[in-house]
């Protein structure tokens, strides 16, 4: 079927006016893939919308869906995780119930050390095979695109083999997939005391490796005190312009190194974490358009007290994105909606923002608000079809998964009641 209408529906269309961009009894034409046509279902270009009384109904060569004034909302956009990893760290969530530190279990060899080795050690096929169960229950809420970083392979062949498999997940699933090299996310055992060298490794071999194999779309680095230094971090970015590749950095999680400030200086997509960002460091984001990243999930579980810089980051309109970190260390988490709660209640957001986070900014965060993040005629119809009467319900409930439908580019993802996909 080549067009799709959807009628009767309460559009949380998240485009360039403040708040959700709330549309009441509205339609949504999609034609190709792309939403060509937002107004009131009683304008509706199709005539045979408004007579259907069952939920779908076909008239002509357009399928009309009846949303019943349920909302529909973007598709959802987790702009940070690191979905792809082999084994768990259940053992280090109990050592950090009997005091142990993130840092501590880091430096102890565990952490991010230890994913490492598992990784490295499964198949390309045994680890699709373990990501898939993290990724379809992202996609249970929503999901239309996702960011999936390596990281934890930290040399070429693992490095590589775990952006192929973000690869697998998105010629598979049908998702879209964003595949952000980060190399320089941990320092590999075998290099220990030897930083400087093996960001040579990255700059000389790993990162041109990836990009040539067409494994790359962005590139990450981890500035951090237990990671990488700014300096590092600002070598790995020179290679990626070198390269063509848009940067961003997770910075200011732990402590203040300065790392948002160069970032943003580069051009950075986004930087994320930040919550040790000072509020006299946002104007940087601010000046350069930097997507501000906040990754709500891992201060939950690292039970951190410093929080973002929220006020600075609305005075000075900073793009505000939220995203699950999905990964086995600080942020266990696979829950788009949990993860708006959480933006909620721990940072004081509100659930307007939180929603934009998901969508419009998470777009942004990515490079991709052209194309996708909001409900506006040209983009793609990526949506969402949730059964609540307004989106503040999104935020507001712990554990209810309200998604009824998916469309992904125009195609409905699961089935829809009467209708084929
Ligand atoms: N910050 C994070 O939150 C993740 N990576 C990073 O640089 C944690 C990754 C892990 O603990 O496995
Ligand atoms: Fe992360």
């Amino acid at each position: 079927m080549s067009q799709t209408l959807l009628t009767n529906a309460t559009l949380a269309c998240i485009d360039g006016t403040a708040g959700y961009g709330l549309r009441e009894n509205a339609a949504l034409l999609v034609d190709a893939g792309r939403i060509a046509w937002i107004g009131s279902t009683r304008d509706c270009p199709v005539s045979a919308a408004t007579a259907s009384s069952s939920a779908v109904a076909a008239a002509g060569d357009v399928e009309v869906y009846d949303c019943g004034g349920k909302l529909v909302t973007p598709g959802l956009i987790d702009c940070h995780t690191h979905l792809v990893y082999g084994g768990d760290r259940a053992d280090e969530f109990e050592m950090r119930l009997e005091g142990a530190s993130y840092a501590e279990i880091a430096e102890g060899g565990g952490g991010i050390v230890s994913t490492v080795n598992a990784t490295r050690a499964a198949s390309v096929e045994q680890l699709f095979e373990q990501t898939l169960p993290r990724v379809l229950q992202l996609m249970s809420e929503g999901l239309t695109t996702v960011e999936i970083k390596s990281g934890y392979g930290l040399d070429s062949e693992h490095e590589m083999k775990m952006l192929r498999v973000a690869a697998m997940i998105e010629s598979e699933l049908g998702l879209r997939v964003v595949k952000t090299f980060l190399g320089a996310h941990a320092l590999p055992s075998e290099y220990a005391g030897r930083s400087d060298a093996y960001i040579d490794q990255v700059c000389n071999e790993m990162l041109p490796a990836a990009h040539a194999a067409g494994l790359v779309d962005a590139v990450d680095v981890f500035i951090e005190s237990i990671a990488f230094s700014v300096e590092q971090g600002e070598r790995v970015f020179a290679v990626a312009q070198e390269l063509g590749l848009p940067v961003k950095a997770h910075v200011e999680q732990l402590s203040d190194l300065g790392g948002a400030v160069m970032a943003a200086q580069h051009g950075a997509l986004s930087v994320d974490h930040i919550e040790y960002l000072q509020a006299k460091d946002v104007g940087h984001l601010a000046d350069n358009h930097c997507v501000a990243v906040l990754l709500p999930g891992a201060f939950y579980v690292l039970r951190e007290q410093q929080l973002p810089p929220l006020a600075a980051l609305r005075e000075h309109n900073v793009a505000i994105a939220l995203a699950s970190d999905s990964n086995p260390g600080s942020s266990p988490l696979h829950s788009l909606l949990l993860t708006m709660n959480m933006a909620c209640t721990l940072f004081r957001m509100t659930p307007a923002e939180a929603l934009r986070g998901i969508t419009l900014n998470g777009a942004r965060a990515l490079g991709l608000e052209q194309q996708i993040g909001s409900l506006e005629p040209g983009k793609l119809a990526d949506l969402v079809v949730w059964d609540v009467d307004r989106p503040a319900m999104l935020s507001y409930r712990i554990g209810m998964n309200p998604c009824v439908a998916v469309m992904q580019a125009g195609s409905w993802r699961q089935t829809v009641q009467g209708v084929s996909t």
